[in-house]
């Protein structure tokens, strides 16, 4: 057998920093709210105009902190999907490092305000102040007349490869929250000497290690933000993020003949939806919360000869695994069961499991290609890169770690230490809801990379702390049926405006129980529906034969 891999290709990284523009969203589309800030040929409705003259370096510079030293200013003209706007470039010193590299996206018709975009995955892509802001629906917010910064946050190398980790916790650092905010930092500072102007919103928004980037910057920084977008975020990185992808590689590749081929992916899945799709009233392909799909696996037994057809003892037993919480010796719950959610075919085969066959080593074991420091961008699946990135090389600073030693009852402390420099566990939000920051979370049912157990589990630790009520007040989350991670899934209405649901509730003080969403496939919108703030559902309510794919028929209310 050949020994096949996968290697991250280009796009796929793309994918994962989430710093790609979407030509043609306007921000009017796909709402069923209405936004601060209209887009148009001729720029946002408040609007102040720069004088481009001064989109120099040694004008910005004077500008900056002593930490920045800049290295470009140019106009960038105006493109069919970018205004005009003035890229600054440059460099930020952190303790024991010069490697950080930013860029500050100036409109020239500005809307006087601020976002500051964040990475996925361990970060190290190129600044991009005109990417998108990884909500899957939001206009890319340069597009859209803010202001905006970007940084690798101190390292290269892209969202998978974490090797930039071994023998550099001051690179940890800055990439746990302090290259953002020196970032944050420099940007507002050339924002206020460009325009000479006091910025008058800051928005910071992100996508998984993105929404973990908002989270802990708003625990640690609380004032620099009036609001948040987080979206399937890391945010318990690395101790609960490296179980749980620990976790999955336990039920795959611990024992031979328990990995599924991707035509056994869809089999299981088509399979769990069959079996649950209706339970929310509505058979149309999504099953709305899959906590409450009770798929007993053992229904796809082989009774005969192997084939695609059926799962074999090992395979059942592996999806058991996968499903259950996974337990140390002591009887704690170390990671929570991955949810079998009926669109596994959609990100199972691409996140826990490879598109082919592990190799198996003389002793019958597999042995799942794993990244390595010299090759830190190929693996069997993405959860090895996550394992051995973020356990592995950051837990343990071990460059030669191997993810069966892994133990669960006496190895948490290596993680304890860089969760230090990391994770986003605090719920005290105090200091900065107390100003009026509000804070919209999404998550993806369906998502297969990060578990959203771990997004109602923080929300129900902030409704502990502060009740309902007052969470109601500054926190809103929205968890979106049939979606991967932030984005996707086979017909899930992944693409919602959560930027224009923000500056809505940032605007009237009314927070938003119901943001409509859309699926588009090829261009064209199939299906509107409302996400609702949870633990609110969307039910249809609409007149008998009215359509399905239509949010208009839909209500937001409790779940019976
Ligand atoms: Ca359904």
């Amino acid at each position: 057998m050949s020994l096949l891999t996968l290697t991250v290709e280009k796009n796929v990284v793309d994918e994962m920093s989430h710093a790609h523009a979407r030509p043609g969203v306007s921000a009017r589309r796909m709402l069923g709210v209405c936004i601060a800030v209209s887009v148009s040929a001729t720029g946002p409705a408040h609007a102040l105009t720069a004088n481009i003259a001064n989109c120099t370096v040694p004008y910005l510079q004077s500008f900056a902190p002593s930490n920045t030293h800049l290295t470009s200013a140019a106009i960038i003209n105006a493109t069919s999907t970018l205004p005009m706007y003035c890229r600054v470039d440059g460099t930020i010193d952190t303790p024991n490092s010069t490697a950080l590299t930013f860029s500050t996206g100036l409109p020239t018709v500005w809307n006087e305000k601020f976002v500051m975009l964040t990475q996925g995955g361990f970060a190290g892509n190129p600044p991009n102040p005109a990417g998108g802001s990884g909500t899957g629906g939001s206009p890319a917010p340069l597009a859209a007349g803010y202001a905006t910064g970007s940084t690798d946050t101190g390292h290269r190398g892209g969202s998978f490869d974490g090797s930039f980790s071994i023998n550099h916790p001051d690179l940890i650092i800055d990439f746990g929250h302090r290259g953002n905010k020196v970032t944050v930092d420099a940007s507002k500072a050339l924002i206020a000497g460009y325009y000479q102007s006091a910025i008058k919103r800051s928005l910071l928004v992100g996508c998984s290690n993105g929404g973990r980037s908002t989270m802990i910057h708003a625990q640690r920084y609380p004032d620099d933000f009036d609001g948040y977008v987080v979206g399937a975020p890391a945010y318990a990185w690395p101790g609960m993020l490296g179980l749980d992808f620990h976790h999955s590689n336990l039920a795959w590749f611990s024992k031979a003949g328990s990995w599924l081929s991707p035509a056994k992916v869809k089999l299981l899945s088509d399979a769990v939806l069959a079996a649950c799709d209706a339970n929310d009233g509505l058979a149309d392909a999504v099953i709305d919360d899959p906590r409450k799909c009770s798929f007993d696996v053992r229904t796809l037994q082989c009774r005969g000869a192997d084939s695609d057809s059926c799962l074999t003892l090992p395979q059942i037993a592996a999806v058991q695994l996968y499903s259950s919480d996974l337990k140390n010796s002591y009887g704690d719950t170390v990671s929570p069961r991955w949810l079998l959610n009926g669109d596994e075919v959609a990100g199972l085969t691409a996140w826990k499991l490879g598109a082919n066959p592990p190799p198996i080593a003389a002793n019958g074991r597999p042995e799942p290609l794993v990244p390595t420091i010299a090759s830190p961008n190929t693996a069997q699946a993405f959860s090895f890169f996550f394992e051995y990135g973020s356990v592995g090389w950051q837990g343990f600073n071990d460059p030669n770690w191997y993810w069966r030693n892994f133990n669960l009852d006496k190895d948490l402390n290596y993680l304890a230490q860089v969760d230090g420099m990391t994770s986003a566990l605090s719920t005290n939000l105090m200091p900065t809801v107390s100003h009026g920051a509000k804070f919209i979370f999404y998550h993806g049912w369906a998502d297969q990379a990060l578990n959203p157990l771990r997004t109602i589990m923080y929300y129900d630790d902030v409704v502990e702390r502060f009740g309902k009520q007052h969470t109601d007040s500054f926190m809103r989350v929205f968890m979106v049926p049939g979606m991967q991670h932030c984005t996707g899934g086979t017909v899930a209405t992944d693409r919602a405006d959560y930027i224009g649901a923000l500056e809505q509730w940032l605007d009237t003080g009314v927070a938003p129980t119901r943001i409509d969403a859309s699926h588009v496939q090829g261009g064209v919108t199939t299906r509107t529906r409302p996400l609702c703030a949870y633990p609110l559902v969307a039910r249809f309510t609409g007149p008998q034969g009215a359509s399905t794919n239509d949010a208009a028929n839909f209500s937001c209310v409790a779940d019976q």
